[in-house]
């Protein structure tokens, strides 16, 4: 589940990941910058990391970080991650390290060997280094009318296999470039290991299936990927035009 906020010229349901036109044509966006020759429009990518102690004190761990941004442009032909409840894929090996360990190498490699194999993803990104949290990563990605898709993921640290994400947010969703999109974010869990707390040991373990947070209330504040009673995201993105 991603709760989506459009400014502008489109509203995207929050849960069916639906499109739905809601603006005339005296709103629509102002004409996009179009590097004229690689036919790419530029966004700045934000992901706001609001996670701290205060609003989520059960367990909160020492060194609260977020691993680096790491993620693709795409078309719909190709799946980078989705979680099982919708249609999702089993969680690949270069995942479970990033929401393991952090470590983009792996995740990276498989994104460069699925472009290389059928030509669904465009540019691969990722940034170097973690951030405490709360704090700010950006990075700028660059889309184009044939890959106007963007997926990306980062671990929650210290965590067993949490992180959070962005997954197949169609910036020219109905032949124009939106102006920004904000994704409030649930905390995901891989299914690659069974640890219930931010610090629990390794525990290695689960079927791959991508799915909420939720534990037990002495062992962290999670229910459904966001604070059990106060409905508090540990962060967000923002894709804004530039
Ligand atoms: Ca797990
Ligand atoms: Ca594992």
């Amino acid at each position: 589940m991603m709760e989506y906020k459009v400014r502008k010229t489109l509203a995207i349901s929050a849960f069916a990941l639906t499109l739905v036109a809601c603006g005339s044509d005296s709103n629509k966006s102002s004409a996009p910058k179009v590097d004229p020759g690689s036919g790419t429009v530029s966004y700045t990518l934000t992901f706001k990391q609001t996670w701290n102690q205060t609003d989520f004190p059960t367990n909160f761990p020492g060194n609260p970080h977020f691993s680096p941004l790491v993620g693709a442009t795409h078309n719909s032909q190709v799946v980078i991650w989705r979680p099982a409840n919708q249609g999702g894929a089993k969680t690949t090996a270069g995942l479970e390290v990033v929401a393991e360990t952090g470590s983009t190498a792996t995740f990276i490699s498989e994104l460069t060997a699925a472009k290389q194999a059928d030509g669904h993803i465009d540019s691969i990104f990722a940034r170097s280094g973690a951030t405490n949290s709360p704090g700010t990563q950006t990075q700028t990605i660059k889309l184009s009318t044939q890959f106007p898709l963007v997926s990306a993921v980062s671990m929650i640290a210290p965590s067993p296999d949490w992180f959070v994400g962005i997954r197949d947010v169609n910036l020219y969703p109905s032949g124009e470039w939106l102006d920004e999109v904000t994704v409030d974010l649930r905390l995901y869990d891989s299914d690659t290991d069974e640890g219930q707390t931010f610090t629990a040991a390794n525990q290695e373990g689960g079927d791959r299936n991508i799915h909420l947070v939720t534990t037990q209330a002495n062992e962290t504040d999670f229910n459904n990927g966001v604070h059990r009673t106060s409905g508090a995201f540990v962060g967000q993105m923002i894709l804004k035009r530039q």
